[in-house]
């Protein structure tokens, strides 16, 4: 998610094909694509969402936003604007997905001659969200791997825990069961 033209597409294809269009095509609607990897020994099939800007869209996003394990806020180094706007881009995510992780990349670092947002500003930011931050580039493509693979993984050791205490707490119920037929047979 992010502000328009800032590279939420370029990143997706990016990473889920490994390549890049120079020519600007709005995406219309919601595109979905999907990439399989392996994060900490776990197979994961990853579902990728890029939204597009017009208007109908905006009055899905919540849909969309609820179903989400995970969000890539994107803002572009060269425009101030887009980097503005991150607050309200948050506060979509949290209102509809809740906690989820959110990583923030700072994208077209590739033309940092032309940075409007320092560096130490995003990180700020970032640091005070809570987010993880990355300066990526759709176009060479650095870091963008590590963006979405990091986000992942963040996921994947999420839910492992959530499984673990939620074992344990099968575990002391089971116990708890146990005492209570031990009593009845007493
Ligand atoms: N120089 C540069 N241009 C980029 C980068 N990522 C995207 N663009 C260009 O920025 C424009 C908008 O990209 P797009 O992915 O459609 O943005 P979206 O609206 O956020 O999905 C396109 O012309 C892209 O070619 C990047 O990392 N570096
Ligand atoms: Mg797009």
């Amino acid at each position: 998610m992010g502000a328009g033209k800032v590279g939420k597409t370029s990143l997706t294809i990016r990473f889920a094909e490994d390549r890049f269009r120079e020519s600007y095509l709005p995406t219309l609607g919601v595109d979905f694509m999907t990439k399989n990897l392996t994060v900490n020994e776990a197979k994961v099939k990853l579902q990728l969402w890029d939204t597009g800007g017009q208007e109908f869209v905006m009055s899905l996003l919540p849909f969309y936003f609820s179903g989400a394990a995970g969000g890539v806020l994107v803002y572009d180094i060269t425009n101030r604007n887009s980097f503005n706007s991150l607050d309200y881009w948050l506060k979509q995510i949290r209102q509809n997905a809740g906690e989820v992780p959110v990583v923030l990349a700072g994208n077209k670092v590739d033309i940092a001659d032309q940075r409007k947002v320092s560096a130490e500003e995003a990180q700020a930011f970032a640091a005070d969200k809570k987010l993880l931050y990355l300066e990526t580039s759709a176009k060479t493509g650095i870091s963008v791997p590590d963006l979405f693979e990091g986000i992942v993984k963040v996921i994947v050791e999420r839910e492992a825990k959530k499984r673990a205490s939620k074992s344990k707490k099968e575990e002391k119920e089971e116990e708890k069961e146990g005492e209570f037929s031990f009593w009845q047979k007493a």
